[in-house]
């Protein structure tokens, strides 16, 4: 009697307890899935500061704009080997799962974080390089391995991160890491992807905006003798290039020390001394206020491009043409002097950029040649819809959109064909698929930027207006595509009167149709400068005429194509980050904002698939092999077919009809707590089996 009534009091704080707090995984809520329904779960959790909420083994993630206190080696300790559902939902779960199954079942696996430019991707991705530095096995040895994989983030993010209205911290690149794992679950070595970096940026910010953080961490925080090597003052406010934005500190910044951490990290991961000259041909802003910009622009860059002052000068002011199969050099106006200029250092910094992952990915190399499983952190740039949106913005929401398009492939789609294809009852569950729209961008010769490399391929001869209107003629009537003429066609330069815009799966986007060339004659001149690392950056072979170039966007799409390849070869984990309000403010839940991404990340159709299907599938054979010591008429062999072995296996251990369902080559299992508790049965059995193993043999000593 009296367990009874205590129960009821644990009950009935367990109930008032989840109305405060909401219900940890979704696919709990009592109500029907509606999506009123899951923003109260989600509003709840954040008021309490809980920022992650499952559905099913799909973590969400409300970015909280404060430091919370669930990031210790304390809480990292206690989620290491912990069956998932035990513990409440964290980052670490998702981390230590997919470390687990690919310690156990030695495969590769990637966690794939996707959400909006602000809604805590980056944080998440370090979050979790953190959480495997601390508790994987490790030794001195490897200790220098697991300082460069930490170290490398602050590097990059110098140089690929910016401050933007949306995010003080913005990722301005893609980046795809695998961190690589020996036989014993160590970390052992890495290897970084980038993905197309914002070179826009290094000539131009938009209100509000900063350029790369490296400009003004070296400013800030440069030692003395560094910054009069490179004939720099402290002053950002002397270089155009740095102060567009009219906002060169920001308060949530702190370049000096950040520069410390740089210059450090640098050290760790192995950079000589001549290695750093990437100073000199890296960070030097141009001092776009002399009287004569362009010439003193030459003066700095021959210092330190080690490129002849005369070369570069008549490379920047001159253009070549070609006449009578003669080149004839004819000068520039000074606004395309200008343009020159911008693009040498766009070009600069793009390749530079690339130079310094190759060299982080040298020096994470692992160099022996014994087989290795991988974890890939995919941390991209966010979708993102700015006052003016150019080409680089519509890569990166193209990029939104293939990911997101992944995760529907994956998730969605495939596990409704399995059910399907394994004979298992199902109620199609419907969903935006949207393929159409990754469809509209790559397609061959049908798609965007199919037509803008036909564009490119006519020098001369193409304006972005003729690729507006190839681009009507070609996709005008697609539903995901608008174009819009903007008037007044006389008074304005051909650059900016034209745009279109994209129906995203994230919301619509108008891009101003702007062409990108950064081949110029200036490519020939940096090709032969003295600077080693200049020269690696520009390779003589691309002044092959002969060569037919890659356009900037198909060389972003084929990068892509391979990105996604190598994802689909992994076992997928999945977080959802989502920005609670405009503002970057702490406990601020912005329904309309939360309820637009719930809507577009399809995190309703997903708890809906969820809510209705399995959580776990194994093909009949493997679930079989780990399993069989469990039953007597498995064990140590099973002759017969591998289904009818495993329905023998779960008769013995008892399984009820409801929590399983058997399909044509695999068991699927209702609930987490069903396989779990196979797996504490088979652990125990393991380790009975081991001391009676150690007995035996002690019995024969
Ligand atoms: P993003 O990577 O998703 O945006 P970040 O990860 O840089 O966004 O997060 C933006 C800011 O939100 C960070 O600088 C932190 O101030 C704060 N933040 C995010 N996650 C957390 C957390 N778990 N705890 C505390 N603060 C957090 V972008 O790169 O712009 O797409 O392009
Ligand atoms: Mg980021």
């Amino acid at each position: 009697c009296f367990v009874e009534d205590n129960t009821d009091i644990i009950m009935e704080g367990a109930l008032i307890a989840r109305d405060r707090v909401g219900v940890q995984d979704f696919v709990l809520l009592d109500s029907h899935t509606s999506e009123a329904a899951f923003l109260n779960n989600l509003r709840k959790r954040y008021q309490e500061n809980l920022i992650y909420t499952y559905i099913g083994t799909l973590l969400v993630s409300v970015n909280p704009y404060k430091e919370l206190d669930i990031y210790t080696v304390t809480q990292m300790q206690l989620y290491r080997g912990v069956n998932f559902f035990e513990l409440p939902p964290h980052l670490y779960a998702i981390a230590d799962n997919a470390y687990r199954v690919m310690c156990s079942e030695y495969n590769n696996h990637f966690i794939l974080i996707s959400g909006e430019s602000g809604a805590g991707k980056t944080e998440a991705s370090k979050k979790i390089l953190q959480y495997y530095a601390v508790t994987c096995p490790t030794t001195e040895q490897l200790q220098v391995v697991r300082d460069r994989l930490l170290l490398s983030n602050p590097v990059l993010e110098a140089f690929g991160n910016a401050k933007t209205l949306r995010n003080d911290n913005s990722s301005r690149f893609g980046k795809y890491m695998d961190i690589q794992f020996d036989f014993k679950g160590a970390p052992v070595g890495g290897h970084i992807l980038s993905y197309l970096i914002e070179k826009s940026r290094v000539v131009h910010q938009n209100h509000g905006e900063r350029n790369f953080h490296i400009f003004y961490q070296l400013l800030e925080g440069g030692e003395k003798d560094l910054l009069c090597w490179l004939g720099l003052e402290r002053n950002p406010q002397k270089y155009a290039y740095l102060i567009q934005g009219r906002c060169a500190k920001v308060f949530s910044i702190n370049d000096k020390n950040d520069w410390k951490i740089v210059r450090k990290a640098f050290s760790i991961i192995d950079f000589t001394e001549k290695d750093l000259e990437v100073w000199k041909s890296k960070v030097h802003p141009v001092d776009g206020n002399l009287l004569l910009p362009i010439l003193r622009a030459v003066f700095v860059s021959l210092q330190l491009l080690g490129v002849h002052l005369s070369i570069l000068q008549e490379a920047l002011t001159h253009r070549k043409i070609e006449a009578r199969s003669e080149e004839v050099l004819s000068p520039l106006n000074v606004d395309l002097a200008f343009y020159a200029r911008d693009a040498v250092a766009k070009a600069i910094y793009g390749r530079t950029f690339t130079w310094l992952v190759n060299k982080i990915n040298g020096s994470l190399a692992n160099k022996d040649s014994t087989r290795k499983t991988v974890i890939g952190l995919l941390d991209i740039y966010g979708f993102e819809v700015l006052d003016t949106n150019s080409f680089e913005q519509f890569c990166i929401n193209y990029c939104n959109e293939k990911l997101q398009q992944l995760l529907i492939e994956m998730t969605l789609k495939a596990e409704q064909e399995e059910y399907e294809m394994e004979g298992i009852e199902w109620e199609p569950i419907p969903y935006f698929n949207n393929k159409i729209i990754c469809d509209l961008v790559e397609q061959k010769h049908k798609g965007i930027i199919s037509i803008l490399d036909e564009e490119c391929l006519r020098p001369g001869e193409a304006t972005d207006l003729s690729f507006l209107e190839k681009l009507e003629e070609k996709v005008g009537d697609h539903a995901h595509f608008v174009t819009r003429k903007l008037a007044d066609q006389k008074t304005r330069k051909s650059i900016d009167w034209v745009d279109f815009r994209l129906l995203h799966y994230a919301g619509e986007v108008t891009y101003c149709a702007v062409g990108e060339c950064d081949r110029g004659a200036a490519l020939e001149v940096l090709c032969n400068s003295k600077n080693g690392i200049i020269r690696d950056c520009f390779l003589l072979s691309e002044l092959d005429s002969r060569r037919r170039p890659e356009t900037v966007a198909t060389q972003f799409k084929n990068s892509l194509m391979s990105l996604i390849e190598i994802l689909m070869s992994k076992e997928p984990s999945y977080i959802r980050c989502i920005k609670p309000n405009e503002n970057k403010e702490p406990g601020m839940f912005d329904d309309c904002l939360i309820r637009h991404q719930v809507k577009y990340l399809g995190l309703m159709e997903h708890l809906r698939v969820r809510r209705a299907g399995f959580a776990y599938r194994r093909k009949y054979e493997h679930f079989l092999q780990r399993y069989k010591s469990l039953c007597p008429a498995t064990w140590p062999h099973w002759h017969g077919p591998a289904a009818e072995g495993v329905e023998r296996l779960i008769k013995h251990i008892g399984y009820k009809p409801e929590e399983y369902k058997l399909g044509r080559t695999k068991i699927f299992i209702r609930f987490p707590k069903t396989l779990f508790a196979t797996e504490d049965a088979f652990e125990i059995r393991k380790h009975i089996m081991t001391l009676a193993a150690i007995k035996l043999e002690a019995c024969w000593r």
